[in-house]
């Protein structure tokens, strides 16, 4: 900190992780100057009435002075290509995330998790794991909770959920464990291809005591050998099956029966093998996991039931913004009687949406196409219809379906083209479903 304390700090963005490293350099009685491209970001108002001694920049990055920073401390949703903070750079600037500031101050084991899907739910297992066993411990990052938050406080153990964004400015973070979970496309607007986007999330393994990957998986894969790998069918951490039943186990010693986890689909049983190797370090008594298994209802907007009437499953899915998280609710939702009627649309981000060709055609009567990229989706599925709202998708997707079937939302998009969040999007959802129910 006393380094900091003599330096020129810029604040690059005041969203959630701007406001939180603000806050955080003012506990410590540094004062940053704070800029962000918005003309009012969401930050503005808190920093006016709480820190008007901070010099703050909002409007276009190019006349904010980045270059004249010996530090810019940046929020994860600006790129590091963006021309000001390219040129910053150039010039000798120093850049980082508020993670990288995390990691040369915490002293603290850390669990760290990255993918492309499954992150936030198994950083949230995870954390119920060590609260059973007694652990004070901080969960934070892309999860919504800056990581500066928690710094302050005493933590046994701190689990972070961190996106490709937020690893793209760390370098120094020690973790006890971490985990690429998967890897499929996403943020294609973002980075100049998968191999880009695949190296952003491989910089988690960079100071990793035990590193876990997806034995199904080879993005996830690094160049080390210590590694432990997790994968429903082969990896050291696996689901058996002995006299009929199925358990989680870990290289060949069965630990737990599946059916003590409550959240259901294989993808489920893969997060709590994923937890069950990362939290393996710490030896927490097996009752631990048995207790968070059993309670954990899952997070809202993942493959969530939300209604059934008239012989008819409606699940919200809204976290599904992009394919591959698409492919594994179908994959997870289907069943032998009855076919899922699957809404789906939004902003894209540039994907392929080829890997849903095979699941689309395999477990779908229909599919409901709405929003900005609606029409890229209309070639996937022989009944594709094209919608102007949630609402009419919803109205047509229960009017076609029968007893037995699933209305399933899972846009395979980002919800900003026509919603705050994906939040905003999965309550529209649910109301228009309680709204048919009557
Ligand atoms: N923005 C500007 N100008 C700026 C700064 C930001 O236009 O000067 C825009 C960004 O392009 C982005 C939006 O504002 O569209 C928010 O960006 P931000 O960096 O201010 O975001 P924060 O509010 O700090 O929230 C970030 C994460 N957001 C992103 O990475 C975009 C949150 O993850 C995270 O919870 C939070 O930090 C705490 O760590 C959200 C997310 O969508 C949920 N993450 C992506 C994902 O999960 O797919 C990576
Ligand atoms: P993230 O934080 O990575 O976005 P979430 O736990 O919020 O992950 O889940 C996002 C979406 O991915 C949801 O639609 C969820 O059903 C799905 N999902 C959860 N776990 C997995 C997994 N292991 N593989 C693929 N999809 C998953």
């Amino acid at each position: 900190l006393k380094v900091l304390k003599n330096k020129k700090i810029t604040v690059l963005g005041l969203g959630v992780t701007g406001l939180g490293i603000v806050r955080f350099l003012l506990s410590h009685q540094i004062i940053p100057k704070v800029v962000d491209s918005r003309a009012v970001p969401p930050g503005a108002d808190w920093l006016a009435d709480n820190a008007p001694e901070c010099e703050a920049v909002f409007g276009p990055l190019a006349e904010a002075g980045l270059s004249y920073a010996e530090m810019v401390i940046i929020s994860p949703g600006i790129a590091l290509y963006e021309s000001s903070v390219a040129h910053a750079i150039a010039q000798g600037v120093e850049v980082i995330g508020d993670i990288e500031l995390f990691a040369r101050l915490n002293t603290t084991p850390v669990v760290a998790v990255t993918g492309s899907n499954g992150k936030s739910t198994v950083v949230s297992l995870a954390t119920e794991v060590c609260k059973a066993a007694g652990l004070k411990v901080g969960l934070g990052g892309n999860i919504g909770t800056s990581v500066l938050a928690l710094l302050d406080e005493s933590h046994d153990v701190y689990v972070l959920e961190l996106s490709s964004f937020q690893l793209e400015t760390t370098e120094s973070l020690v973790c006890r464990s971490a985990m690429i979970l998967n890897i499929t496309e996403d943020h294609m607007d973002r980075y100049p291809n998968f191999a880009g986007y695949c190296a952003a999330k491989q910089r988690i393994y960079k100071h990793v005591e035990q590193l876990v990957f997806n034995a199904d998986d080879e993005n996830t894969f690094s160049d080390r050998t210590q590694g432990i790998s997790v994968s429903v069918d082969s990896g050291d951490y696996r689901v058996l099956t002995d006299n009929d039943t199925a358990y989680f186990s870990a290289h060949g010693e069965v630990l737990l029966p599946v059916n003590s986890l409550r959240v259901v689909g294989r993808h489920n049983q893969f997060n709590a093998l994923a937890v069950m190797a990362l939290l393996a370090p710490f030896n927490l008594p097996i009752e631990s996991f048995k207790h968070a298994f059993k309670s954990f209802k899952g997070l809202e907007h993942r493959c969530q039931l939300v209604a059934e009437f008239q012989g008819v499953r409606y699940f919200n899915d809204s976290k599904a913004t992009n394919v591959g998280a698409t492919v594994a609710a179908l994959e997870s939702l289907a069943r032998e009687q009855g076919k899922i009627l699957l809404i789906l649309g939004g902003d894209a981000k540039g994907a392929d949406l080829k890997p849903l060709i095979v699941p689309l055609q395999r477990y779908c009567k229909a599919i409901f196409c709405f929003g900005q990229d609606g029409e890229q989706f209309l070639a996937l599925h022989e009944q594709a219809f094209l919608v102007d709202s949630l609402d009419a998708a919803v109205q047509q997707a229960s009017a076609l379906s029968c007893n037995g079937d699933s209305v399933l939302l899972a846009p395979a998009c980002a919800s900003i083209d026509m919603y705050a969040n994906y939040m905003v999007r999965g309550e529209a959802f649910c109301n228009l479903v309680a709204e048919l129910k009557g």
